[in-house]
């Protein structure tokens, strides 16, 4: 068996997951992809699939870690790396301020988080639009979603709807995230969190991953999906 990051214990599926309150926001899986670029850009603009016409395809085999615990193993993604994108569709759409330092993801879900713009432009983070071997749905992302193996789940945002450029630390966009969101939530140095060191964290979490489960898998059951 291959060695897990610290902390981290592999589950046999791949649940969906989230805070709470994300639960019964269900994502229609037939979105249209439509993700807005704003912020330190030079023109706001939009990409939709026909935007990513001149990219290559990508598959890649990850593992994807979530700060409360849990790993799901060797997930065959489908999609486009994110620098690949950056380079060659969001630049000459948009160009970005040279000076982005940040970038804030925003959600259909209203869900949001940030992450350092440098983390983004690793070979292995990806724009996917398919895990193994069937398109996203409302479990993990419809239509297009980031995935960023080497950061914790929550540095993964699910059902893209906007990408924002900041040249600073944007503020916090809530109270709790202020509390609780690691700038950066690298997975190997076992970043979980502002609010406790990695592994006393791990004990605080663990106990929310069984119920936290179950009330995201009952909601998409409620709604028929
Ligand atoms: N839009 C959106 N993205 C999200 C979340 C969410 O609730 N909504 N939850 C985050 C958290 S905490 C985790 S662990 C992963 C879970 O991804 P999965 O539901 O595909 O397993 O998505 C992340 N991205
Ligand atoms: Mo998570």
């Amino acid at each position: 068996m291959k060695p897990l990051p610290p902390g981290q214990q592999a589950l046999a599926s791949f649940p969906r997951f989230g805070l709470p309150e994300y639960a019964t926001r269900v994502v229609t899986p037939e979105q249209a992809l439509s993700i807005q670029l704003i912020g330190a850009v030079a023109n706001e603009s939009q990409i939709t699939t026909a935007s990513l016409a001149p990219l290559n395809r990508v598959d890649q085999v990850s593992d994807f870690h979530c700060v409360t615990t849990w790993s799901a193993l060797d997930l065959a993604w489908s999609g486009y790396r994110f620098i690949d994108l950056f380079e060659n569709v969001i630049k000459p759409l948009c160009q970005p301020d040279e000076q982005t330092q940040y970038v804030r993801f925003h959600c259909l879900d209203g869900y949001k988080t940030d992450l350092w713009f440098e983390d983004l432009l690793s070979d292995d983070v990806l724009l996917a639009d398919a895990v193994n071997g069937e398109p996203l749905g409302s479990a993990h992302g419809a239509p297009m979603r980031l995935v960023m193996p080497k950061h914790y789940g929550y540095k993964n945002p699910k059902h893209l709807k906007r990408i924002e450029f900041w040249l600073e630390k944007p503020a916090p966009y809530s109270r709790l995230s202020r509390r609780i969101d690691h700038p950066r939530a690298r997975v190997e140095l076992e970043e979980r969190g502002l609010l406790a060191p990695g592994w006393i964290l791990r004990y605080l979490y663990r106990p929310a991953i069984r119920t936290t489960i179950r009330r995201f898998e009952k909601a998409l059951y409620d709604h028929n999906l």
